[in-house]
């Protein structure tokens, strides 16, 4: 199917690639292309804001990834949110594309365009997102490149009579044999999240069933948790082998001010109930509005926006904000859980390698010069029998004043994330480490995987959690890799690290 291009889709599309006259005294994309905190082999838009990924999808041998763009600043507000578009053919190298859906002159889309999910309705690339208010569908061709929005657009103009909820919002739609299935994020006002199941014959036509879980399975399953927090944003719903995970992003207390956790529930769906068995993250640090697709192999996908960390301004002066993680393949582990591991077509960015082998773990483990770097991979396994606290010190100075530390505290059974000392620069570092439980079984070592991308840090652990961090070191010599230990004897069984190829000669800064 083709879809005739109206003339505002192309100002608007032209407009995109261009920088705008109010973007004229933010940085060129030529500063951009040398910003040394800017991600040389993560996704990202090619200038100013950028938050969820929006409706990935695989498509013909393309893949799409729409995200939330705002193409006019760094920070929103000012800019106001569009469907920015990238396309892949292998998840790792992306070429930008226009707008996808842009700004309206009137209506609801007049206040932007937020997020929601792609799906292929008997061939016809279908958006189902929230547009400013209400829910609305726009359909394509096989391209993606531009978008007809329904004329009777929004489709679903307000919650469930009766329901204040404190929000509504960033559709997520599936396909099962009686029809179409959608979860809509909400949050019962003054007490805790939900996710609303609706049914429809054709995309068009909503029923609303009931909800499927909402903030009182935190209670159950986490009682360090007392409430299911304000509104659950982005949910996302899908089979992993013979069970179903239901993901969401939770945003607190006081309403709607702070992005607090991505947990997922793994449990049972039959007969359009959801039985919960366990929990997790879907990223123990700065990922958030994480969104699935099955990929070309059949495998389910995550990405997730991975925050900045340092002051409004210094973004500002960046030009630039919010990156996409890596492709994380979710999957049902042998022993229940989920598991989290980046996509094995990274593998195609390793350059030169270098590794160590066997050694005790001294308190400060200098390594090979070749294992420096600020786009980085690293494979770190550690023995069963270390005891103590041990682990990577990442992007350090000569003079270890500034460095990243990730690690395992053996007494705690904690991981550790310690952006501390990251930068001299105060408000680019700081925040006291963070501790997340994380138990070794019997016999089992630790295995860091360790993606480090200018200021991302992305952080696999033994293929069961993950965690996405931000630093910005202040000195250009902040490079070094390392290895520590303290108050016990750890021992490393092997460390790979590999320098990763940049996948554009831009940082991604043009098309
Ligand atoms: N961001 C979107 C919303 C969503 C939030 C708008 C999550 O639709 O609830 O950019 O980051």
């Amino acid at each position: 199917m083709s879809c005739p291009i109206s003339r505002r889709a192309l100002l608007a599309s032209a407009s995109a690639l261009v920088p705008s006259a109010r973007a004229q005294s933010l940085p060129s994309a030529a500063q951009m292309a040398t910003d040394r905190h800017r991600p040389q082999y993560h996704f990202l838009a090619r200038a100013n804001w950028m938050n969820d990924p929006n409706g990935p999808v695989y498509h013909k041998g393309t893949y799409h990834m729409f995200f939330q763009w705002g193409p006019d600043h760094p920070v929103t507000p000012p800019s106001k949110r569009v469907w920015g578009h990238a396309t892949s053919t292998d998840m790792v190298h992306w070429k930008h594309q226009p707008i996808a859906l842009g700004i309206e002159p009137t209506g609801p889309e007049s206040k932007g365009v937020w997020s929601g999910s792609v799906v292929i309705d008997n061939g016809v690339p279908t958006a189902v997102y929230t547009g400013g208010a209400g829910q609305h569908i726009a359909t394509s061709d096989d391209a993606m490149l531009v978008w007809k929005r329904h004329s009777a657009n929004p489709v679903l103009r307000s919650p469930p009579p009766g329901m204040q909820l404190s929000g509504w919002r960033d559709p997520a739609v599936w396909k099962e044999a009686d029809g179409w299935y959608m979860l809509i994020g909400g949050g019962y006002k003054e007490k805790f999240g939900t996710a609303l199941l609706y049914r429809s014959p054709d995309l068009r036509n909503w029923e609303y069933l009931h909800p499927l879980a909402s903030g009182t399975i935190e209670e159950r399953l986490r009682p360090d948790v007392t409430r299911g927090e304000d509104m659950w944003e982005c949910p996302d719903f899908f089979p992993v082998g013979d069970k179903h995970v239901l993901i969401a992003s939770i945003i607190g207390f006081p309403p709607n001010t702070y992005y607090t956790r991505v947990p997922y529930w793994l449990g049972t769906y039959k007969n359009r109930k959801f039985e919960v068995e366990r929990r997790g993250e879907t990223d123990l640090g700065w990922g958030y509005a994480s969104r699935t697709h099955l990929d070309a192999k059949g495998r389910r996908i995550c990405w997730s926006w991975i925050r900045e960390r340092r002051s409004r301004d210094a973004t500002i002066a960046a030009g630039w904000a919010g990156v996409t993680s890596l492709p994380r393949v979710l999957s049902l582990r042998p022993d229940g859980e989920l598991g989290i591991e980046p996509a094995s077509e990274l593998r195609v960015l390793r350059g030169a390698h270098s590794k160590a082998r066997r050694m005790v773990i001294r308190p400060d483990t200098k390594l090979s010069k070749d294992m420096n770097g600020d786009a980085i991979e690293i494979i770190a396994e550690f023995d069963a029998s270390s005891t103590g606290q041990y682990g990577l010190a990442l992007r350090c100075s000569p003079d270890g004043q500034e460095q990243y530390r990730v690690s395992y505290d053996e007494p705690s059974k904690m991981l550790v994330f310690d952006r501390s000392k990251s930068s001299l620069e105060k408000s680019a570092a700081g925040g006291s480490p963070q501790r997340r439980p994380f138990a070794l079984a019997k016999g089992e070592g630790l295995r860091l995987q360790v993606f480090v991308d200018a200021s991302v840090v992305e952080v696999f652990v033994n293929g069961r959690v993950c965690m996405s961090d931000r630093i910005y070191p202040s000195r250009e010599d902040s490079l070094g890799t390392g290895l520590f230990a303290s108050g016990g004897t750890a021992k490393l069984r092997s460390m790979d690290v590999w320098q990763m190829k940049p996948v554009s000669s831009d940082r991604l800064t043009s098309a």
